[in-house]
């Protein structure tokens, strides 16, 4: 437990469109952009999808390389990659920019419905990408959105391939998956080691009372566009750092302070 908070930023996702919220970055230099933002609001990190020109998810290296760029031009924010990318993709395509290295990247540890789609992990998906995430040093985010990803987690530490201890994030309210009920966090953070890290990621309307829900309790925190896209009911964020900047000010009324990018880095084990 940290008196320190890690905000991070979920900026742009593979779901959330502009037909949805219209200060959804899509190009390389917008997300970059509004990276900037969400540091100044707070966030010590951002987790970050591609996106081609029209919005389409897209995991291209060529187009992860531009966005690592255009953040580390502007800005000491740490850059998560998403290596879940979107339903439909290839394992081979999600991970194809991990050799960029950076700061963290995603790991599912199970299969889960996901709205009316699934999002596919299997035993050998996995396995391949903890493998690559080890194989270029790039810190893992376990991505739990049902209880049994944080057993399948703990089991890759024994098989070698995530070391512990292992930093989890909570994503809780997914249509066909975990519930954003305050007892299931409570619940997934009884099941981890001691010494691991955990975040939570509240979808929709849960998103902001999760954060409060995981300040208190001692735990980090991602708000962002790709998870929620009201600021408060009926009204859309004006950005990602909208919502950072509510984390933020909860933070403050609890009394924990907001980690920077460095000590984000030394708190997750960035690197270490
Ligand atoms: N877009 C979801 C299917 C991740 O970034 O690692 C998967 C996802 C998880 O967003
Ligand atoms: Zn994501």
């Amino acid at each position: 437990m940290s008196d320190l908070l890690v905000i991070t930023a979920a900026v742009d996702g593979a779901e959330t469109m502009r037909a949805d919220n219209p200060n959804v970055p899509y190009t390389p230099v917008e997300i970059a952009e509004e990276a900037v933002r969400c540091r100044e609001a707070g966030a010590a990190m951002v987790h970050v999808h591609g996106r081609l020109e029209d919005g389409t998810p897209t995991q291209d290296r060529e187009t992860f390389g531009k966005i690592l760029k255009e953040i580390r031009d502007r800005s000491d924010i740490l850059v998560q990659f998403s290596t879940g990318g979107a339903v439909w993709m290839s394992v081979d395509e999600r991970i194809e920019a991990v050799d960029l290295k950076p700061d963290m990247a995603t790991l599912t540890t199970g299969t889960v419905n996901f709205g009316d789609d699934v999002f596919m992990n299997s035993m050998p998906m996995i396995r391949q990408i903890a493998a690559r995430l080890k194989k270029h040093g790039v810190r893992p985010e376990i991505e739990v959105f049902d209880t049994g990803m944080v057993d399948t987690a703990l089991r890759l530490v024994k098989e070698g391939l995530l070391e512990t201890p292992i930093h989890f994030d909570f994503v809780l309210g997914v249509p066909g998956a975990m519930g954003a009920r305050p007892e299931n966090l409570e619940f997934l953070v009884s099941m981890i080691p001691e010494d691991c890290t955990w975040s939570v990621a509240g979808i929709g309307r849960h998103e902001l009372p999760l954060a409060q829900k995981a300040i208190a309790m001692g735990g980090h925190v991602r708000v962002g566009l790709e998870d929620n896209i009201y600021v408060e009911k009926g009204v859309l964020a004006q950005g990602s750092w909208e919502l950072v900047e509510k984390v933020a000010e909860f933070a403050f009324s609890a009394g924990r302070k907001l980690a920077t990018p460095e000590e984000a880095a030394a708190i997750l084990r960035v690197n270490a």
